[in-house]
This record gives structure tokens, sequence and C-alpha cells, in this order.
């Protein structure tokens, strides 16, 4: 038996991509590890690869010797599939001796549902925690941004790991602290996670981050696709206006990236564009899908994330489209003149409906706190997503701000400097979604993003009719405009006589 001076301060339990990242990333930073994968000789080869981390690595061939190698209360971290898997893990774990003071963290992309159930299921026989992870391998390796969801004690001993291996930002600017390399952590800066909330509270908020994920990507998709269409620009022209545009207020992760795919040869032609010979069909894992689906079960209008997805269905369905593409023609294209202007244009279209995708966002995490007694901090959330995430932007610490102005703010879209933004775009983002829509070209997510602000700012909409039409076929009646909410009216439709109108 190691005495307890040489046991590990943590375990790590699932030794994928995320895992092994996340595992380096914890040694880096002085903690002690012990590792331990279904797949034995993957721990043995992870062990063999990373020699340089003597003694903060522990591998471990069975669960029994992975409980007994960390220090007690445990803190197990779990990055494995997320689904069943969580729990044959956790009930492993229990098989082979976990005890109840012990701390096992679901860190994989688990459905928030799932989360609550486990913590009620596991209640009595361990502690069991929630935590979103963001950034893919890099992030994992080198600073993710992290979001813990759980009873609070628990978060206690999680913090110094979590606050440790996070991504940093500098205090002042809020842009997140690069330079992290294997063995050479950053020091200082303002670490990108925070305890989020009770149960299922990070995975939910996690899950909202994976959404707004989707419609950022979609976004710049069609900037990508309308600027290429309507300009007919090569990708290098392309990439050096995203690089540009990465320089100003949508600096950001995906932007930068996108600059660096588009410059991107085929390696398999190599006078060719990669981007050029990737089929035009998204995949997706299923968090978008859920971000959409909790926004229609809680009837918070999130329709530009919703489109996101059905973006990527539409996709998918390529030889259907192709067989379309023959038979259903469009508009003729109309020339476009001022190629400078146009440019600015669909910069400012993008930059308006990213504002209203993050507003729908913040909205939902705004009513799933209702849903669940769950108490959000909106400015931290946003504050996390500065750095290590893949939806890290600038941008971000503008939202940070606007809700440590404001904690209750009704929407981003009322705050004083994104509201100001917004109304200085909008004459250009319409010009870009009209010109879309003149020439056949799809553009969803920019058109449903102009359609959320229209009727977010309307006072009036066409609802009266739908609720006449409820009412007519089938007596589900209707309140009035000139009488209290909540008093509601029925009429014997269609009505026998017609006085004469009020003029
Ligand atoms: P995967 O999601 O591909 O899962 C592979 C791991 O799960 C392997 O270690 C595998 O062990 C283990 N595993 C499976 Br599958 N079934 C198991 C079972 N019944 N019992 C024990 N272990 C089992 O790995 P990943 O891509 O590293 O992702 C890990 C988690 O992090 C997932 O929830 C994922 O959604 C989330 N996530 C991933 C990313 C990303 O960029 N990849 C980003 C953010 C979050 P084996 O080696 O024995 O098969």
């Amino acid at each position: 038996m190691a005495n307890s001076e040489s046991l590990a301060n943590v375990g790590l339990i699932g030794l994928a991509v995320m895992g092994k990242n996340l595992a380096l990333n914890i040694a880096d930073h002085g903690f002690g590890i012990a590792v331990y994968n279904r797949t034995g000789s993957v721990t043995q080869e992870f062990i063999r690869e990373n020699p340089s981390t003597p003694g903060k690595l522990t591998g471990c061939e069975t669960l029994e010797q992975f409980i007994a190698a960390i220090k007690q209360p445990r803190v197990i971290i779990i990055l494995v599939k997320a689904g069943p898997a969580v729990e044959a893990v956790v009930d492993q774990l229990l098989s082979a001796g976990l005890a109840k003071d012990d701390i096992v963290v679901d860190a994989g992309n688990s459905n928030w549902n799932d989360t609550i159930r486990r913590e009620k299921q596991y209640a009595d026989r361990l502690k069991f925690f929630g935590s979103g992870v963001s950034g893919g391998e890099l992030g994992a390796r080198f600073g993710p941004s992290l979001m813990p969801g759980g009873d609070p004690a628990s978060w206690k001993h999680l913090q110094p790991i979590w606050e440790a291996i996070a991504a940093k930002v500098d205090p002042v600017n809020g842009r997140p602290i690069a330079g992290a390399a294997p063995g050479k952590p950053v020091s200082g800066g303002i670490p990108c996670t925070a305890y989020i909330g009770p149960n299922g509270a990070g995975h939910y908020v996690k899950m909202v981050h994976n959404g707004i994920e989707y419609i950022d990507m979609q976004l710049i998709s069609e900037a990508y696709y309308l600027l290429r269409h309507l300009l007919g620009l090569s990708p290098d022209a392309l990439a050096d206006i995203f690089h540009d545009w990465n320089q100003g207020k949508l600096d950001s992760y995906l932007i930068e990236i996108t600059a660096d795919i588009l410059r991107q040869r085929d390696p398999a032609k190599p006078r060719k564009y990669l981007v050029d010979s990737i089929l035009d069909a998204a995949g997706q894992k299923g968090t978008g899908k859920w971000t959409a689906g909790n926004a229609l079960d809680m009837g918070i209008p999130a329709n530009s994330i919703a489109e996101a997805v059905f973006a990527r269905c539409m996709s998918a369905i390529k030889d259907e489209r192709v067989a379309a593409s023959k038979k259903l023609k469009g508009p003729k294209a109309a020339a476009v003149k001022g190629a400078k202007a146009m440019i600015e244009a669909i910069r400012q279209a993008l930059y308006c409906s990213k504002i209203c995708a993050y507003a729908q966002g913040f909205q939902l995490m705004r009513e799933a706190q209702k849903e669940y007694q769950w108490k959000l901090d909106f400015g931290s959330i946003a504050g996390m997503w500065r750095g290590g995430c893949i939806i890290r932007a600038q941008f971000l610490q503008k939202i940070t701000e606007a809700y440590q102005k404001d904690a209750n703010l009704v929407n981003l879209l009322m705050d004083p400097y994104f509201r100001k933004e917004i109304l200085a775009g909008q004459e250009q983002w319409r010009q870009v979604v009209a010109l879309a829509a003149k020439n056949g070209i799809p553009a969803p997510a920019f058109m449903s993003a102009l359609a959320y602000f229209d009727s977010y700012r309307a006072a009036v909409l066409p609802a009266n009719l739908i609720q006449a039409q409820r009412d007519y076929f089938g007596a589900h009646t209707y309140e009035r405009v000139d009488q209290p909410r909540g008093k509601f009216f029925h009429v014997d439709w269609p009505q026998a006589d017609r006085p004469q109108l009020e003029v």
C-alpha cells in the first residue's frame, strides 16, 4: 500500500483524445494523476509515450489499482463516450470499492437531464458531478473552458484543479493568454471556469455553448458563400477578408481558423483548394439538436440556433439537392457593384446576426434557470467562454460587461452597446439578406436572425389573427387588447349580424 504522500491527487478514466490531453494538462500543473482506460493497452501506450512527467502520471491496469492510487476523498474525472458508458463506468467504480465521499466528475458531453438523474441515482453511494469541457484536443491539452455543475461541496475539491488547468484570460482586456506548451503552462490571468450551479447546470450551459457554436459556424459559412458567389472571389482572397475581420469586432477562434482553412491546399491535388474538395454535407453529434429541442420545449424563440441545425440537415441530403438543382431553377444572378462595400455589408450582416444568435442562447439559459431552479451568473458564463472554447471571441468580453452592468438584462439586444451596434449595422444586414433572396443564394441563418430581430422589436405581431383562427375552429379563446392579460374571450364565429364599423 502506497503512503498517502505518494498517492495521486486525482484520477481520470477514458484515455481517448480528450482524456489523454486533459491528463497531461493536469500533470503539467503539478497534480499527481492516476489514469485508467477500459482497453488496457491504451493506458500502457499513453504512459510509454509520456515519460517526461515522472511521478505525475500513474497508469493503472485495474479499477481496484486505480482507486487505491488516489488520495481520499477521491476526485475521479470520467471522459468516456457520453451515454450508457458513463453509468457503466460509475457502476464498475462502485463495485471496485469507491467510497461515499468520493467525487465522480463526468466531464463528457452528457445530456444535462442525464446528469440531473445520475446525481439523484447515485446520491447515497457517491457524489456525482457534471462538467462541460470545451476546446477540443488543444483546449484539453493547454487550457479548456470548463463549465462545472453539481453540489458546491464537491466543487471545492475540484476547484483548484479546474482553475489551474482552464484557459486564462487577461484581467484587463479579457483576451486569451496564449503561449502554453508541454510542461510550460501559462501563469496568472483569470481562469475560464467558475461554479455554474447545481446538478445539470454545467452540462446545460455546455449544451447551449454548443448550440451557439452551431449557429456561429453556420453564419461564417453563409458569409463565405455569399462573398464567393456574389463577388466571385478565390479562397485565398476570402482568407484575406476573414483575416482582416479577425482584427476587428469579429475577432474569434472560428474566424481565425476559417482564414487558415481557406488557404489550405488539397494534399491530394496540390493545385486546388482543400475547401473545394470537401463534400458539402455537414455532420452533427447531437448537442445542437438538444439545444433546439430544449428551446421548443421551453417555448423560447431560439430560431437561428434551430436554423443552424436544420441547415446541417439540409446539407446532409446531398443527393436529393443535386437532383432538385436540375429541376428547380432560381433567378439569374444579378451583377454586384462595389466589392468593397459588399464585403463590409456582409461583415455587418455576420456581426448583427451573431448578436441575435447570442441573444437567443442567453435567453435560453435565462428560461432554464427558472425551469430548473438554478441561479446562473450570465456575466460569469460569458466570461468563461472568452478563452479555451470553440466560440471564444473578443465579442464575449462585451457580453461579460453587459451582464456585469445589469445581471437582470432582459435580452442582449436591450444592452446599450449591442443595441447601438445592431442599429448601426441593420441597413447593410438588410441589403445582404435582400440580395441573397434576389439571387437565390441560401442564407437561412442570416435571414432567421433578421426575422428574430424584426419580430423581437415588433410591438405588434400578426398573432391576433392566429388567435382568431384558433378560436374560430377550436373555441380556444383569445385575450383582448382593451382588457387585462389573463382574461379570455370567445365568440360564435362567423358573426351573424354585422353592425356599422366605428371609424
Ligand atoms: P470518445 O467519446 O470517442 O470515447 C472514447 C473513450 O470512451 C475511450 O476511452 C473508450 O475506451 C471509452 N469507453 C467507451 Br466508448 N465505452 C466505454 C465503457 N462502456 N466503459 C468504459 N470506457 C468506455 O472520446 P473523446 O472524443 O475523447 O470524448 C470524451 C468525452 O468528451 C465525450 O463525452 C465527448 O462527447 C466529450 N468531448 C469531446 C470533445 C472532442 O473534441 N473530442 C470535445 C468536448 C467534449 P476504450 O479505449 O476501451 O474503447
